[in-house]
């Protein structure tokens, strides 16, 4: 495991260090790829994996894992580290099949200088570090460029749901949407990890009106969310942002779904449902990251017969 073992949550130099690890244990498969810089200068560090199966270009064979564009939700890093060591690691045969049918691109923090704050200064930091007059920040996920500004989503630089001065004012989206950017058109699934509510989100967060392939989306969130409860009885529920939480312009995931039509969209709400909000105990890091991977499993499952692709 190379010293990760998800008994505590780690560092950003941790996981870092992690993923240097990871590219020279598993030169074959693992790539360690910096997607972008942070406001303070920090690589956005990813990694690739590839168990041989040649892409076309055309096909749609990859997929996109977003974790950390918000700073305090430690459950999401944890949760896609521990996706990427069992993608190398499972002899579990549906994990590998899952894991060898696919180019992962994995990216476990998309805010890395605010994932350093909540860990020096500020433990239930949000947003960015960007300087915006008197305050801090913008909210990376009301930050793309896809109905930018329209609900959900402040003008007021000391909110928390700061949009940014403009779509894309904040070099980590800039920069990450420009990686996603050379994979999109390959792209099958897009899937991000924030806490908490246990919630399976699909797109849109601008509108409740059911678009896209909302059907299909909903009928893999249930089958996906079913397998979810399987090994501990965690309750999610599964819906489109806008109906089941609240109105949210600006989202990755909405971004990503409108400019490359992306299949199968989805973003988890981890546990817990408020006893511990943000500050869910490290001894929940492995049974929340196991029931997850259950529930990738069914996701992949389902989508492959619900999903004309
Ligand atoms: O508000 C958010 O950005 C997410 N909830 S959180 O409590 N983790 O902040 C929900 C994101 C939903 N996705 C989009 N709005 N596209
Ligand atoms: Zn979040």
């Amino acid at each position: 495991e190379g010293g990760f073992g998800w008994k505590r949550y780690h560092t950003l130099d941790e996981i870092y260090a992690w993923l240097e690890y990871l590219g020279k244990q598993y030169p074959g498969q693992v790539r360690v790829v910096d997607g972008g810089r942070t406001y303070q200068g920090r690589p956005i560090k990813g990694v690739v994996l590839n168990f041989g199966r040649q892409t076309n270009g055309t096909e749609r064979s990859t997929v996109f894992i977003e974790g950390g564009i918000h700073a305090r939700e430690w459950i999401s890093p944890a949760t896609v580290t521990y996706i990427v060591n069992q993608f190398l690691t499972s002899e579990q045969p549906e994990v590998r099949r899952l894991a060898e049918s696919y180019e992962w691109h994995i990216f476990p923090s998309f805010n890395p200088d605010g994932y350093v704050n909540t860990h020096n200064r500020n433990r239930l930091w949000r947003k960015t570090l960007s300087v915006n007059g008197f305050c801090r920040g913008a909210d990376a996920n009301r930050n793309w460029g896809y109905k930018w500004m329209s609900g959900g989503a402040s003008n007021n630089p000391c909110s928390d749901t700061f949009a940014g001065r403009k779509a894309f004012s904040e070099i980590e989206t800039r920069s990450m949407a420009e990686y996603i950017d050379t994979v999109g058109k390959k792209l099958y699934a897009y899937i991000s990890f924030h806490s908490y509510s246990q919630l399976l989100l699909f797109p849109y967060g601008h509108t409740k009106a059911h678009l896209d392939n909302y059907d299909e989306s909903l009928s893999i969130g249930k089958k996906t969310i079913a397998a979810l409860a399987r090994r501990y009885g965690t309750k999610y529920v599964t819906g489109n942002v806008a109906e089941t939480i609240y109105v949210a312009s600006g989202g990755s995931m909405d971004w990503v779904k409108a400019k490359y039509r992306v299949p199968i969209v989805f973003t988890y709400e981890l546990r817990d449902t408020g006893d511990y909000g943000f500050l869910l105990p490290a001894n929940q890091i492995i049974p929340n990251a196991e029931e997850v991977l259950d529930s990738l499993l069914a996701m992949f499952k389902e989508a492959r017969v619900t999903i004309a692709n």
